[in-house]
């Protein structure tokens, strides 16, 4: 999953592609270097106060991005939103994925639109807002917290009408964790693997790799490689990331070493 913000403000993209033309051509090169989905988001969530926007403005920032888009991508969409009002313009221009970081909690209408859509959707687990959850990063067991939220959430989605094949779970790196929260999740990918649903992990460019692996472009970059590797090789369907390319070759290289099945 190649991501585009097309956000003033986002943590490691912010700005570059506000112009539509560019954004939309950002993510036919995405395509191109192999991405299977293109995420797009009009609002940041990054950790330290991100400004909440309101559902106009957001449809102004990916509507242009998602006109341009029509008949041209051939991967599908997913468009990163907590409200229904821009998830379903969205999906009347042809978007197919809901990526929802508050796991329906946001908006009440959201779980009837997906429902109603049938759509995929990533249910994600954080607490609190994108602009203070880091006020909660604090668990007693977090793989434990984090697994019984994420099972209790596709429960309630399932309860409202969605398609069950449909949802996608994320433990949601970065959101509400310090970075021991998030390796501790990395490490425990098998257990989630186990709730039975496909797994999105979103660990690119994020404080838990520059707190582990170091500050400089050439680290973050490299280690973001190094976690998509690791999480599809535990079993992780998708890796949504900035660098396509990086990642494309980590997935083929795990894939290729799972289905080896060690010479057996
Ligand atoms: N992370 C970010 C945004 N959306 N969606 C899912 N499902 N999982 C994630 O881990 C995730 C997400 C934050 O990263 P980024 O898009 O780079 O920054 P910003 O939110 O500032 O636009």
């Amino acid at each position: 999953m190649g991501v585009l913000n097309v956000t003033p403000d986002s943590f490691s993209d912010g700005g570059r592609y506000v112009d539509p033309r560019r954004a939309a051509d950002h993510a036919l090169e995405r395509e191109a270097a192999g991405a299977a989905i293109i995420d797009i988001g009009g609002e940041s969530t990054r950790p330290r106060g991100a400004r909440e926007v309101p559902a106009e403005i957001e449809i102004e920032r990916i509507m242009p991005v998602l006109k341009r888009l029509e008949g041209r991508l051939r991967v599908p969409i997913s468009i990163d939103t907590r409200k229904a009002a821009v998830a379903r313009v969205a999906l009347d221009v042809g978007a197919a994925i809901v990526n929802d970081v508050s796991a329906l909690n946001a908006d009440p209408a959201m779980a009837p639109l997906v429902a109603a859509r049938k759509c995929a959707v990533v249910l994600m687990h954080m607490r609190g807002g994108p602009a203070d959850h880091m006020k909660f990063a604090h668990y007693r067991d977090v793989v434990g917290e984090v697994e019984a939220f994420l099972s209790s959430r596709a429960r309630d989605a399932i309860r409202a009408g969605v398609v069950p094949s449909r949802i996608i779970l994320d433990p949601g790196l970065g959101f509400a964790k310090q970075a021991r929260h998030s390796l501790a999740l990395l490490g425990a990918l098998p257990r989630l693997r186990a709730l039975g649903y496909p797994i999105l992990v979103g660990a690119s460019r994020k404080g838990f790799i520059r707190a582990t692996a170091g500050t400089d472009a050439a680290a973050i970059e490299s280690a973001t490689t190094a976690v998509s590797a690791i999480a599809i090789a535990a079993g992780v369907a998708i890796v949504r990331v900035h660098d396509v390319a990086s990642a494309v070759a980590a997935v083929k290289m795990a894939a290729a070493i799972k289905s080896s099945n060690g010479g057996v």
